[in-house]
C-alpha cells in the first residue's frame, strides 16, 4: 500500500515509468510507412549526401531505433509479419502475398487478428492510404481506404534507362528505371496520399483514430520531378562501399538465394556508367518522400491531435544500392533488412537513440501496450519496445530475425549478424569491425562459440510455404540455385 503511494507520487512528479494511455483517453496513431527506404536518411547516417529534414525532425521528436530490422526482405511478407505480429517461419508467408490472399489466409487460419482490424474492433477509427499491406489497404483491413493513388506511376511513355538484359523469363519485366518524371509533385501518388491524410487530420474525430499513410517512393521506378534530382550533384555523390571479390567467401547457396536477376548488378552499373545516376535518383526519391512525410507531420501539428498522437515511421525493409554487387532488397545481408524505425508521442522522451536489435514484429505489441488494448487471439512473437522507450539502455535479450524463403534465416544481435541457409551453410559478420560485411567469419574456429550461440536462437520450426503466398518466388530462389550449381 505504502509502496503504491510512493509509485503514484513518483509518477505524478515525473520520475516514474511513462504513463501509457488509460482506456478513457487513448492516443491516436499516425502510422507512416515509406516503401523500400534504407538508412539513406540524414539522422541514420547511411549516406553522407542524404537529405531528409522531416524524418530527421521526427527522430528528434522521439526515439530512433538505429538497429531495427524487417522480418522479411521483401514487401509482402515483411508487411504481413508486421501486421500479424508473427515471423514468416511461423506463418509460412515467405513470398509476396496479395491483399485478398492475406484475407483468405487469415480466414482459413482463424483465431488471428491483423493489427489494423484489431484496433478497429477496439474503438479506433481506422484509415489507410497508399501502401500499407502489399497492395495497399489490405482488402478491407481498414474502415476507410483511400487506395494507392496510382501506385508506382505515373510512368513515362518510354522507359528512360531500362535494360532488356533484366528481362526474366519467369517474371517478365522489372519496374526498375530512373530519371526525372513527371513535371509536377501533385501528379505523384505520394503527394495525393499526403493530401488524403491531411484531409483526415483536419476532420473532427469523435473516436481515437489509427491513420496509416504508406509512401511508395523510394520504391522503383526512381521517377520524381526534376527539382528533386537538382538537389544532388551527380558526380560529387559518395558511392556505397563495394568490393569486387566480396562474394568469394559467401557459400554458393548464399550467392544464389541473395540474387535478384530482374535487377541491374553493380558490374552492369559501373560498365554502363550509371551508378552515380542511380544513387542520385534514389536520393531524389527519398527526399521527395521525406517532403510528403513533412506535409503530413505539419498537418498533424496544425490539428487538435498534435499532443495526443503516437507517430510511428517505418520502412518495410532496407535496400542495396550496389553493395555486394546488388541493387534491390531480397538478400539476407544487413543492407536489405536494416531500415528506419522511429516512435514519437505524448509522454515519450524526445531525441533518444536506441541501439538494441529490434524488429518490425515488435510494433504490434508495442502499440497495444501504449494504447492499453488487449492482446489478439494469436501469440505475438515480437516484444514491446516500451522498456527501450523508457530507457534506451534497458536490458534487451532479444535478437532481430529475418526470414527469406523457407529455412533461410538471418539473426542480428547488438554486434553480429549470423545467416544460415536451408542446407546449413552459413555466414557470420562482426559489425564492430566490419560494417560492410566483407569478412565471413563463420568458418573461423575462433568464432565457433558465437556461431553456436546464434544457432541456438534459430527457429525450432519452419512453417511450410503457405498456399496463399506466391510460391513462384520459391521457384525463383530454386532456379537461382540451379544456375549456380
Ligand atoms: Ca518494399
Ligand atoms: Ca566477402
Amino acid at each position: 500500500m505504502y509502496f503504491k503511494i510512493v509509485i503514484v507520487l513518483l509518477v505524478a512528479i515525473g520520475f516514474g515509468p511513462i504513463p501509457f494511455a488509460s482506456a478513457a483517453e487513448r492516443p491516436n496513431i499516425l502510422f507512416i510507412a515509406v516503401d523500400d527506404l534504407n538508412d539513406f536518411v540524414g539522422c541514420m547516417g547511411g549516406h553522407p549526401d542524404a537529405v531528409t529534414p522531416n524524418i530527421d525532425r521526427l527522430a528528434r521528436r522521439g526515439t530512433l531505433f538505429t538497429n531495427a530490422h524487417c522480418a522479411a526482405p521483401i514487401c509482402g511478407p515483411s508487411r504481413a509479419a508486421l501486421m500479424i505480429g508473427q515471423h514468416p517461419a511461423t506463418t509460412g508467408i515467405y513470398g509476396q502475398i496479395h491483399d485478398k490472399d492475406l484475407q483468405r489466409y487469415i480466414k482459413q487460419r482463424g483465431q488471428t487478428a491483423m493489427m489494423s482490424t484489431w484496433f478497429a474492433d477496439h474503438g479506433y477509427h481506422t484509415m489507410c492510404v497508399g501502401k500499407i499491406y502489399h497492395q495497399g489497404g489490405g482488402a478491407g483491413a481498414f474502415e476507410e481506404d483511400g487506395g494507392r493513388m496510382g501506385a508506382f506511376g505515373p510512368k513515362p511513355a518510354k522507359r528512360m534507362n531500362y535494360d532488356p538484359a533484366w528481362f526474366d523469363n519467369k517474371h517478365g519485366h522489372t519496374q526498375t528505371d530512373w530519371g526525372a518524371f513527371p513535371d509536377r509533385d501533385d501528379d505523384m501518388p505520394d503527394y495525393k496520399s499526403a493530401d488524403w491524410a491531411i484531409q483526415r487530420l483536419q476532420r473532427q474525430h469523435d473516436k481515437p483514430f489509427f491513420l496509416a499513410v504508406g509512401m511508395q517512393r523510394p520504391h522503383v521506378p526512381w521517377h520524381v520531378p526534376q527539382k528533386w534530382f537538382d538537389k544532388f550533384q551527380r558526380d560529387a555523390l559518395a558511392m556505397p562501399a563495394y568490393q569486387r571479390d566480396d562474394l568469394a567467401d559467401v557459400p554458393p547457396t548464399g550467392v544464389a538465394v541473395n540474387e535478384a536477376p530482374m535487377m541491374p548488378d553493380t558490374e552492369w552499373a559501373i560498365a554502363n556508367k550509371q551508378w552515380p545516376a542511380i544513387i542520385q535518383a534514389y536520393l531524389a526519391c527519398v527526399m521527395f518522400a521525406d517532403a510528403q512525410v513533412g506535409r503530413v507531420l505539419d498537418a498533424l501539428d496544425d490539428s487538435p491531435y498534435a499532443d495526443n498522437t503516437i507517430i510511428v515511421l517505418w520502412s518495410d525493409h532496407g535496400y542495396h544500392l550496389g553493395e555486394k554487387n546488388h541493387f534491390s532488397k531480397q538478400t539476407l545481408w544487413e543492407r536489405s533488412s536494416h531500415m528506419p524505425l522511429m516512435i514519437a508521442g505524448p509522454n515519450l522522451p524526445a531525441d533518444q537513440r536506441v541501439a538494441a536489435p529490434v524488429s518490425l514484429v515488435d510494433l504490434y505489441p508495442t502499440l497495444l501496450e501504449m494504447t492499453s488494448l488487449p492482446s489478439p487471439p494469436q501469440t505475438l512473437e515480437g516484444h514491446s519496445l516500451t522498456p527501450l522507450l523508457r530507457d534506451p539502455a534497458a536490458d534487451w535479450p532479444h535478437m532481430a530475425m529475418v526470414n527469406y524463403g523457407w529455412k533461410n534465416t538471418a539473426l542480428r544481435d547488438a554486434r553480429y549478424r549470423y545467416i544460415q541457409y536451408d542446407d546449413g551453410s552459413n555466414e557470420l559478420y562482426d559489425h564492430q569491425v566490419d560494417p560492410n560485411e566483407w569478412h565471413n567469419l563463420a568458418d573461423d574456429p575462433a568464432s565457433a562459440a558465437v556461431v553456436e550461440r546464434f544457432q541456438s536462437h534459430l527457429p525450432k520450426r519452419h512453417a511450410k510455404w503457405s498456399q496463399f503466398s506466391r510460391y513462384d518466388f520459391n521457384e525463383y530462389l530454386t532456379a537461382n540455385r540451379e544456375n549456380h550449381r
